[in-house]
């Protein structure tokens, strides 16, 4: 397809994974430690630098068009999120973090089998591989942390205030091991899957693009007013406080008491934008200006007592998670399965980040021998990833199919990655020509 589409060969290919997050979600761009792994699926680049200024993309999908375009002008359209936007983010994160404004132009091919918009990271597997061919095609180098933190980043020129994981998880993953990923500064530490149990991966098969809607954006500013609201009453300088993480650090409480202060601090009942600015003692405008993104400026209503209950109670989930995973007692999975189930919990009721269809599908794999099941990724569509112990694989398969899949008449064409047991797989990588 290269060679018809550019009438050439191309000289080096990257890739770079999807992932599923195990446990911690919503809570990377709060500060707090994830638990992801990368997955096998990816997005893979056939790469051939030419000498013109010219950018060129296509796609082995028919559903993503080609696209052309002057490589020392690159423009990145927030309102439209576009395929071919995710790869701009990648290349401009790289062209500015070396401060060219003159880069060499380039042929790319771009194939990808992760499910798209349902929270297997997609979009960032697409914008890590796009930075990496970037950084190729210079012959520059950069270490793996850098080029996570470079395109988490870029990524936000997409308009999503995302947090880290997915552009770390892609380039630090490691074959065999999950990641425990922690900010600020940026690192991962591998973390022991229990043995005799197996993860899998099962698609509601309803989308959701967070860069074409506010639900993703709007969660990220209510952890944020929430942050300011629980500073200052606690008499820090909330200015310029934006994560949840930083007013438990600046209060060196534990997450089990940041759980009582914002008992104290906030109430269940939501909060209008202007009894946000009368705890906060600013106007209306600022709130709009200084806090909040482009897409929440007429958000009538922020839910601050849940999201921050689920953040910090989340926070804890994860740190238990890798704790019961370390010291692998006689009842590892269900353990583990129960953090997952309270983490899906959290998220359907505090976080309300889920769907009909998420819940219907928990609760099915569930009945068939899940240990645990939760939404992954941001939700309100997207993948489940459950715990099944390796016996009972064969046979939640068989049912889970049968109870989710044939039973509503999914979508059968997407039927193969639908659901589907994974194991962690390697981060992305360069590969060249011998
Ligand atoms: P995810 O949770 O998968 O990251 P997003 O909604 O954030 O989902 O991003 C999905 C977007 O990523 C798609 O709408 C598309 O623009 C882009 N994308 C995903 N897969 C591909 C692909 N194979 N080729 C080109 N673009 C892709
Ligand atoms: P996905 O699942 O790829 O939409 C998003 C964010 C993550 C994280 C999760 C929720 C981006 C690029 N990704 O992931 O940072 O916040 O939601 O845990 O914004």
């Amino acid at each position: 397809m290269f060679n018809s589409k550019f009438g050439s060969i191309p000289k080096f290919y990257v890739r770079a994974p999807g992932r599923v997050n195990i446990i911690g979600e919503h809570i990377d761009y709060c500060g707090y430690s994830v638990l992801p792994m990368a997955v096998e699926q990816d997005m893979l680049i056939a790469v051939e630098p030419v000498k013109t200024q010219t950018l060129q993309l296509a796609n082995t999908n028919p559903l993503y068009p080609d696209f052309s375009t002057s490589s020392n002008n690159i423009q990145i359209d927030k309102t439209k999120p576009l395929w071919h936007n995710y790869f701009l983010c990648g290349f401009k994160g790289i062209q500015e973090h070396f401060g060219l404004s003159n880069l060499t132009g380039m042929n790319c091919l771009v194939d990808g089998n992760i499910p798209p918009s349902s929270g297997l990271s997609s979009s960032s597997a697409l914008v890590c591989c796009a930075g990496l061919v970037t950084l190729t095609v210079l012959g520059m180098n950069l270490s793996k942390v850098e080029l996570a933190e470079i395109c988490a980043k870029s990524e936000r020129y997409i308009g999503t205030e995302g947090g880290g994981m997915d552009q770390s998880i892609s380039f630090l993953a490691e074959e065999g091991t999950a990641k425990l990923i922690e900010f600020s500064p940026l690192r991962a530490t591998d973390v022991k899957l229990p043995s005799g149990a197996v993860f899998v991966i099962a698609n509601s098969c309803v989308e959701m693009n967070k860069a074409a809607t506010s639900h993703f954006n709007i969660r990220v500013m209510e952890c944020r007013l929430a942050a300011k609201l629980l500073a200052k009453y606690r008499g820090l300088q909330w200015g310029k406080v934006l994560r949840l993480e930083e007013v438990q650090t600046k209060l060196g409480v534990s997450l089990e008491e940041m759980l009582w202060i914002t008992e104290d601090a906030l109430h269940p009942e939501p909060y209008s934008p202007e009894e946000v600015c009368s705890c906060l003692g600013i106007s209306l405008q600022e709130l709009r200006t200084q806090i909040l993104s482009p897409n929440t400026q007429d958000v009538p209503i922020f839910k601050l007592y849940q999201r921050a209950k689920h953040v910090y109670s989340e926070a804890a989930r994860v740190l238990q998670f890798k704790k019961i995973c370390e010291e692998a007692p006689d009842d590892t999975v269900q353990l583990l399965g129960e953090l997952m189930n309270q983490s899906h919990a959290s998220c359907r009721d505090m976080y309300e980040c889920s769907c009909p269809e998420l819940d219907q599908l928990v609760d099915i794999c569930r009945k068939f021998g899940a240990q645990g099941s939760r939404l992954t990724g941001a939700g309100w569509g997207g993948c489940t990833v459950s715990l099944v112990p390796a016996d009972k694989l064969t046979s939640f398969l068989a049912n889970v199919h049968q109870a989710y899949y044939e039973r509503n008449n999914r979508n059968l064409t997407f039927e193969k990655q639908s659901l589907f047991a994974t194991k962690p797989g390697g981060g992305a990588l360069v590969f060249l020509e011998a």
